[in-house]
């Protein structure tokens, strides 16, 4: 007889203030330096699991392709004991177009819902290191609305830790473009690693970068703490420009808009930006300040290409089946 029930996990996507980029092992998926997040409420997805006749996956409300089922069932059969099926449901609540990967999410969620439906017991550090495994950023979204993952030579440490932080702090999406990136983030830092002769320098900045930024939560220094994300992001991208080929995920768009928080910084909102693997900007502030910067967005940009955000808190994991 079947004793399992009907689990769901929610988990949070997360975004880097201090950039990973870069493994120095690909199947591990350990970083040459460490990171940190900050973690997104309004980013999350929602994934149950419950006893079904056969493997199955739903994403969004889709029955998924062989192949996207066994690349989800790979990480199951991690935690599975048995050959019974299993139905798998998972919702991601990104905004559709705000342009954002619902990767970290979508693992994070996976593993915390598989360690509670099969009872498994394993603790969030093994969860992040299972997570990671998957796609390196979602060892992150076990942990909100602050986390390292710690680079290491060491597959069980290469993992996240929660960061303690009295700052309220929220951010501002603005979406440049919602087109599908053209090189994928793994690609992209792979390719830094192989070919970029600025890399060894990201890498050392980086790690110190981590280190400088823990000292800056702890102080509640925000306007040192965007400044510093301001320098890792573009640390990060001036790594693609010396990749053979050099290229670039930023779009005259980006650059414009980075004058533009510059100008409403000016204006006495500290307010910072930072981007990722794609054009688009990501601005933080205070979220006592964060009405103040989406008026100010709202005179250069319309409503449907902000999205606004608080920062989340940890995962949750519900009884029986919540996804719709
Ligand atoms: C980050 N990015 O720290 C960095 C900044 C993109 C730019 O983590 O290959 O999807 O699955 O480990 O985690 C995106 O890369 O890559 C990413 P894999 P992942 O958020």
């Amino acid at each position: 007889m079947d004793t399992k029930h009907a689990v769901t996990a929610k988990a949070h996507a997360n975004i880097a203030i201090i950039k990973y980029w870069g493994k120095k092992n690909e199947e591990l998926k350990i970083p040459w330096n460490s990171s940190i997040s900050f973690t997104l409420d309004a980013f999350f997805t929602t994934t149950s699991f419950q006893p079904y006749d056969k493997d199955t996956f739903i994403l969004n409300g889709e029955i998924q392709d062989e192949i996207e089922t066994r690349k989800v069932f790979e990480v199951v059969n991690i935690f599975r004991k048995d050959n019974a099926g299993i139905l798998i449901k998972s919702n991601n609540s990104m905004p559709t177009a705000a342009g954002l990967s619902s990767s970290s999410s979508g693992l994070a969620a996976l593993v915390i819902c598989a360690n509670s439906y099969f009872k498994t017991g394993y603790s969030d550090s093994e969860l992040s290191r299972i997570a990671r495994l998957g796609s390196g950023s979602a060892c992150r979204s076990l942990y909100g609305p602050f986390a390292i993952w710690k680079s290491s030579d060491n597959d069980k440490d290469a993992i996240a830790y929660p960061v303690q932080c009295e700052l309220d702090l929220s951010m501002a999406i603005v979406v440049l473009s919602d087109k599908k990136k053209t090189i994928l983030s793994r690609n992209g830092m792979k390719n830094c690693v192989e070919t970029s002769s600025l890399f060894p320098t990201w890498v050392k900045q980086a790690n110190k970068d981590a280190e400088e930024m823990l000292l800056h939560i702890k102080n509640k220094n925000f306007s040192k703490m965007g400044e510093l994300m301001e320098r890792n992001t573009l640390l990060m991208h001036e790594t693609t420009k010396y990749a053979n080929p050099p290229f670039t995920y930023l779009k005259p768009e980006t650059f414009e808009c980075i004058t533009f928080v510059k100008k409403i910084r000016a204006n006495g909102i500290p307010a910072y930006f930072t981007m990722d693997a794609g054009p688009n900007v990501k601005i933080l502030c205070e979220t006592e300040n964060i009405e103040k910067l989406k008026k100010m967005l709202l005179e250069k940009y319309s409503e449907q290409q902000i999205v606004i955000t608080k920062g989340a808190n940890q995962y949750v994991v519900y009884e029986g089946d919540h996804v719709i």
